[in-house]
């Protein structure tokens, strides 16, 4: 019953300079943010759920989404989806990875990497979706006919066609989806120009260019790093790292324009003293130099 509840958590207020302070939710750990403003206004954020004590990866569960108006005032909308509502899951549960959402014609859906066995082949994107952009999701089934490969992204185009991009525990990849969002159609497409490509696409659009950012594989703590094309599957010219390592190792985010400003969401460890398995998601808020390359971003920690 406590999760149902809405919680509402109150950050600093920003200073002079309109900072605040990170993570963005101290009750619990979160990880892997992917942001997305929806039509009531609000700034969403979908991120995966740590656990404490430090359960590991594979004990990751228990997905909960966060929204505010003015990037200050945080609401826990509660827990929205468990592995226990997986019928396809692994018995075991757990292994519930870095979400993303998507809205199409007055549906949200919510896609969640989540393994159906034992092995690291055997990971599925599956689909819930619902009404609303934070609660009642109903789980259908998985994207048939897909890699097994993690951390799906959904970029829907100007024109309205949505593509899924997956990557991570194998090459980065993208499909066009059907209109009902839950099948895809076409061959798979690999996507190059990644260099040193890890784990977790996030692709948006700016003046026409597409970009992805992409957690990269520098040894031990993984910094984020983004490329460009003229063209949805690419190739893609790698522009370097925008964010630099934190005090976890691994780097995953999101990038949103909210409110007339850009912001990267991503996560580190400052709430647990830097365990890699009890991480906290942060933002900061990001610049674009006229060729539309980006500047290095300021991490505001604590
Ligand atoms: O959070 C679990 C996994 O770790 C994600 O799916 C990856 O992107 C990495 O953050």
């Amino acid at each position: 019953i406590l999760f149902t509840l809405l919680v509402f958590i109150t950050i600093p207020e920003f200073d002079a300079q309109n900072r605040r302070s990170n993570p963005i939710v101290s009750h619990m750990f979160t990880a892997d943010p992917s942001a997305h403003v929806w039509d009531d206004g609000r700034l969403y954020v979908y991120p995966s759920a740590d656990h404490t004590p430090p359960q590991g990866y594979k004990n990751m569960d228990g997905y909960h989404v966060f929204s505010t108006d003015d990037m200050i005032t945080w609401k826990d909308h509660g827990e929205i989806l468990h592995s226990r509502q997986v019928e396809w899951g692994r018995k075991e549960g757990g292994f519930m990875w870095a979400p993303d959402c998507a809205y199409k014609n007055g549906t949200y859906y919510y896609y969640f990497p989540h393994r159906s066995g034992a092995g690291r082949d055997t990971w599925k994107i599956g689909v819930a979706t619902s009404k609303s952009p934070a609660s009642n999701f109903k789980v259908h089934d998985y994207i048939k006919g897909i890699k097994s490969l993690i951390d799906p992204c959904v970029f829907t185009d100007d024109d309205g066609q949505s593509y899924l991009f997956i990557g991570g525990e194998g090459d980065p990849t993208g499909y066009k989806l059907k209109d009902n969002m839950m099948e895809v159609e076409g061959e798979p497409h690999p996507i190059k120009g990644l260099d040193g490509f890890r784990e977790g696409l996030w692709m948006f659009k700016r003046q026409g260019k597409y970009y992805i950012i992409y957690p990269d594989d520098f040894p031990k703590r993984n910094k984020m790093r983004y490329a460009v094309s003229d063209h949805i599957y690419g190739p893609f010219e790698c522009k370097g790292v925008f964010v630099g390592s934190t005090d976890v190792i691994t780097m995953h985010g999101s990038v949103v324009e909210y409110k007339g400003q850009w912001y990267v969401f991503y996560h580190n460890g400052n709430l647990s003293g830097g365990i890699a398995t009890n991480r906290s998601v942060c933002f900061d808020p990001i610049y674009f130099n006229e060729d539309g390359t980006i500047q290095m971003v300021k991490q505001t920690l604590g």
